[in-house]
Parts: C-alpha cells; structure tokens; sequence
C-alpha cells in the first residue's frame, strides 16, 4: 500500500518509523511518503494560510499551495482523506475498507481548515474523497487524526501484523467491545483469574468470552448494540 501525507508538520510523521508500522515500511510492504505543503509555496515567508472569506476569527488554509501539493502526488486510482471534525465518523468499518485501497493521501489542515474547494477540486481527479472525523472532539490539526488514521487502516493490510489471527478477535471486529485478557499468575495481589479460562474447557471459555462481550458492550456502549441490532429492534438512534 502507498500513503502519501500532506502536512505543514512532517516531523510529527517520525512516529511511523517505529514498531510494527516501521517493520512493514522496512520490509516493502508499505511505502510512506510525507509532503511538506510548505514546499508547494513560492513566496519568502512559504505562506499557507490567509484571512476568512466573509470573516471571523482565525485563518483558513489557501488553495494554490494545496493545488500545486495534490498535483504531485494524486492520481485517478488515488482515496483521498480530509481529517476534519466536520467529517463523516472514521469507524473499524471505514478502516477495513481502506486497508484495500491501493493508493490513500492524507490532507492534514490547520487553523480554522483548509478552503472547501480543495476537497471540490480532488473530487474531481480522485477515484473518492472523505472528510472523516476520529470522533465527536476537536484537535489542533488533522496530523494527529491521520495518524489515527493509517494506523488502524495499515495494520489491516495482510503483512503488517504478523499473526493475522490477532486481528480477528479485537474490539469492533464483530461490533462488540473485546472480552476481558487475563495471563499468569492465576492469583496476583489477591485477586483470582476467573477459573473457566483455568479450565481447559474450550466451549465454556468461548461461551464465557461472548458473554462478557455482551455484558461490557451493554454497559459501556450501548449504542453498538443498538446499530448492530436488526432495524425493526433498534430504538430510536440518530
Ligand atoms: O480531526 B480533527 O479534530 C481536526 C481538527 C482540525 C483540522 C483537521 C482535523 N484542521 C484544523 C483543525
């Protein structure tokens, strides 16, 4: 897979280079490319940024430089991210359909945003833009997001991970929160590992593991219940 970045920040990226994200762009199997968009000005102070049309506070981001940026590194069979908290939801759903494509670029904004028409514009050259959003919060920039971003996509791509077996049994996989781990000693400070998982009995523990699924996911988050839920179930959910 390739991903390209786009950013005023591309120092903030060096978090790429370590653990399993590393190890896969080492070995070939992704391929990183980070852009500074400062290098797509062409005036002494490399400016990026310039007042609000129809004003209030902050600034916006320019168009030309992120022009001239996209120009470089789109192409027809590009997915094209715009992390904003005005997004659409970026969900475990959205990074396994990522983690097929074979070409991603994310567009990390600053200050109050990057001018509409640069995502307008990708729109046009793109095969899919998304403004996508980590959730309902907001960040000083879309860097912190995009890495989010790739990093719950790359690790779907087969190859990342090693045992692709770890990836089957995660929070969000099935819709549900992930089951309670345990490992040695079975008694630690007093208190017990729960004994089915001591058992040997795989059927229990598999039981056990399903409900404890259900019983966290309804505590914690019961809206994945209600989503998940055939339509004619669902409470009124927005
Ligand atoms: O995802 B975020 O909270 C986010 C915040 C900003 C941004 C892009 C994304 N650009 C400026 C703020």
């Amino acid at each position: 897979m390739r991903i390209d970045v786009v950013t005023i920040f591309p120092e903030f990226f060096s978090v790429l280079d370590v653990s399993l994200l590393g190890r896969a762009r080492t070995q070939g199997v992704l391929d990183v490319r980070v852009h500074d968009l400062r290098d797509f000005t062409h005036d002494r102070h490399r400016t990026v940024d310039d007042t609000p049309a129809g004003g209030g506070a902050g600034m916006v981001m320019k168009p030309e430089p992120w022009g001239e940026a996209l120009d470089a590194v789109l192409t027809p069979s590009s997915t094209v991210v715009f992390p904003s908290p005005a997004g659409a939801l970026f969900t475990q759903g959205r990074a396994r359909e990522l983690s097929s494509r074979e070409h991603l670029v994310f567009c990390c904004g600053r200050y109050e945003g990057i001018d509409q028409r640069v995502v307008e514009w990708a729109g046009s050259v793109a095969a899919e833009v998304l403004e996508l959003s980590l959730g309902d919060y907001v960040l000083n920039g879309g860097e912190v997001a995009a890495m989010a971003m790739i990093e719950a996509t790359a690790r779907l791509v087969p190859g990342v991970v090693g045992n692709p077996e770890s990836l089957v049994e995660e929070s969000h996989e099935d819709g549900m929160l992930e089951y309670p781990s345990y490992t040695k000693p079975a008694t630690w400070r007093g208190l017990e590992t729960p004994a089915v998982l001591l058992g040997g009995n795989h059927a229990e523990i598999a039981a056990w593991r399903r409900e404890q699924q259900r019983e966290r996911t309804r505590r914690i988050r019961p809206d994945l219940l209600a989503a998940g839920a055939p339509e004619e179930d669902r409470k009124d959910q927005p």
